[in-house]
């Protein structure tokens, strides 16, 4: 799916900015405010960005069920004859769209972009009232998971069985039960925009690079016309031209991509149609797993980095690209080169900032929170069927970004409790992605700790990707005992003749907190912590990555867990360094991306 682009034949016209905004307090199964008229009461609000935090009040952050967005939006006569599509980068968790109280659009899942071809619905000079509806529920059915009532707490057993307590909980008002640990922001959290091409398109771009510098193309076209492809050096110099809608077109001495500090050099693809013309930005680079190493060019590459939250104060989950380019800088400064877009599809902009600043990312899926029911999630159709649908709306969108080298089916699902019908369940999602994937990237799904014996799933994967927290969730406070345990899995590990990497370890630590034997919580437990853990890592070949959680602190639900949100950031959640993140710049400016390993 294209990125809105003003160009020679293209225009966008952001709607971005300050809406009318009013929630819905009606039945949650159904939105029942009228998208034909002006919201009654409504407020203000800015999108992109979540609505929780925009107001200090807990009927916006607590809300359960639908809230309206509403704005007129007008049509230069300028754009007379040209095609016309309202496109949003994403509203969550699912969404209907009105132009004058038509219903134009409908999507489900949070985190993928969805538009409506409005041409003849919004005429040139007309202007018309936008409403949008976003419904902030989880369930059973949904992605990321959340818990039905009565389910246990994310977090332990909440007094399970106790008469008075059980009677409040059956009394509880209906409320959002995320069975993930981050807040369930919502609503249009990713930029609204009006644009028009000519009514003849290019609707799609697809992009197979070889280091060798052989280009395989595919141009996606509605209506009459003939393809050309120009390629561009980095430097903006045409290099390579071809004619059709498919084929192959070869780059003389190509620039590879690579990640920072390396060059990740881009190339532009300027495809014309017709009258229409876009320029698809890619890179010219190969990823691979052969034996236990990933390749990046032929080449062994260590991933160092994090597993991340699209998290900031007052945006939560909202596009904030003030966040985005300080925490790549940040990335630079830590001597990282990748990271996990935990726990679902970061926005689109956010990946062309990993491609132009050389940083690796492994794309996860929202599949989170397939665990702790009573019974066999794998059975249940509807989430099936979701899953399959943002597994390929994610790759459909993210397919030509060399900063892509992985794609994450998920994080955590019980592969314990069903391992058969998880492993059928994952092995069809596995299958899923290669053969969408034209690059047809490396496959992993992310586990939670757990018996690894009888984890059957994890070790079909191509790249074996871990969470553990030996050490903090297990013996808790004993590094001597969390190495030993870590050692005594990583000896089982060695034996599966996969690269393996750690996609999650580390401590709530809260900054300010200092204690001269280091107990937890302190910044000193979180430092020894990872200068421990790296020790180990480094005796094993086979160990190919380490992405310490998380990268900041973040918000999550409440819990007796959580003291402000998730404390495990080597930063705080304004991006202050606590002491663990000088530990692991020492570590990781002394590591190179290639050739870490043996
Ligand atoms: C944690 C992380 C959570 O934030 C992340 O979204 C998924 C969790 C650890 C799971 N992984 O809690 O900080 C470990 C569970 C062991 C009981």
């Amino acid at each position: 799916m294209l990125y809105p682009q003003q160009n020679a034949a293209r225009l966008t016209l952001s709607l971005d900015g300050i809406w009318n905004f009013a929630l819905d307090h009606g039945d949650p199964a159904a939105p029942s405010l009228d998208p034909a008229s002006a919201l009654p009461g409504a407020e203000t609000v800015a999108v992109p960005a979540s609505f929780n935090d925009q107001k200090p009040d807990r009927a916006w952050r607590d809300h359960y069920g639908w809230v309206y967005y509403q704005r007129t939006v007008t049509l230069p006569r300028s754009c007379a004859g040209q095609r016309v599509v309202l496109r949003f980068g994403s509203v969550t968790h699912q969404a209907k769209v009105w132009l004058d109280g038509q219903l134009i659009a409908e999507h489900r899942g949070g985190f993928l972009p969805f538009e409506a071809d409005v041409t003849g619905r919004l005429a040139p000079g007309a202007t018309a009232l936008l409403t949008v509806a976003a419904d902030n529920r989880v369930n059973r059915n949904t992605l990321p998971v959340g818990n039905e009532p009565g389910e246990i707490a994310f977090f332990g057993s909440d007094n399970a069985g106790i008469p008075s307590v059980e009677h409040a909980k059956a009394n509880a008002k209906p409320m959002n039960r995320p069975n993930f640990d981050f807040f369930n922001y919502a609503g249009i959290q990713r930029p609204v925009t009006l644009y028009t091409t000519p009514r003849a398109y290019i609707a799609d771009i697809t992009l197979v690079p070889h280091c060798d510098g052989r280009v395989d193309y595919r141009v996606d076209t509605v209506g009459e016309g003939s393809v050309s492809v120009e390629i561009l050096d980095p430097a903006g110099k045409p290099v390579a031209a071809a004619q059709g809608a498919a084929g192959s077109v070869t780059v003389p001495d190509p620039q590879l991509w690579e990640p920072w500090p390396g060059t990740p050099a881009l190339y532009t693809a300027r495809v014309t149609f017709g009258e229409d013309c876009y320029d698809e930005t890619f890179g010219i680079r190969e990823v691979k797993v052969e034996g236990t190493k990933l390749l990046l060019n032929g080449r062994p590459v260590y991933l160092k980095g994090f597993g991340k939250h699209e998290d900031s104060a007052l945006h939560g989950r909202g596009l904030n690209q003030v966040a985005n380019v300080t925490d790549l800088h940040y990335m630079h400064w830590f001597g990282a080169n990748s990271l996990r877009t935990s726990h679902y599809p970061y926005a689109e902009e956010f990946y062309a900032l990993c491609d132009r600043e050389g940083i690796l990312v492994i794309d996860e899926t929202p599949a989170v929170g397939i665990n702790g029911a009573s019974r066999d999630p794998y059975k249940n159709d509807l989430l099936a069927a979701h899953h399959r649908q943002v597994l390929d709306e994610m790759i459909a969108r993210d397919k030509n970004h060399p900063c892509v080298i992985l794609w994450s089916l998920g994080n955590e699902p019980d592969l314990e409790h069903y391992p058969e019908s998880a492993l059928e369940y994952w092995h069809a999602l596995y299958e899923q992605a290669h053969a969408q994937d034209p690059q047809d990237r490396p496959v992993t799904l992310v586990c939670c700790q757990n018996d690894y014996t009888k984890d059957i799933t994890t070790r079909t994967m191509d790249v074996v990707c871990i969470n553990r927290y030996y050490g903090w969730y297990n013996l808790s406070g004993d590094l001597d005992a969390a190495c030993a345990g870590l050692n005594e899995e990583l000896d089982f590990w060695a034996g599966m003749g996969k690269p393996v990497a750690i996609t999650e370890y580390g401590a709530d630590t809260v900054n300010g907190l200092h204690d001269a034997c280091g107990g937890m919580f302190s910044e000193e437990y979180q430092a020894e912590y990872y200068q421990r853990m790296g020790e180990e890592f480094d005796k094993r070949d086979f160990f190919i990555g380490e992405m310490p959680w998380n990268f900041a602190d973040f918000a999550t639900i409440q819990g007796p867990m959580r003291v402000g949100g998730n404390r495990k950031g080597l930063l705080t959640r304004d991006r202050r360094p606590k002491l663990a993140a000088h530990t692991l710049r020492r570590r990781w400016t002394a590591i190179p991306n290639f050739d870490y390993k043996k």
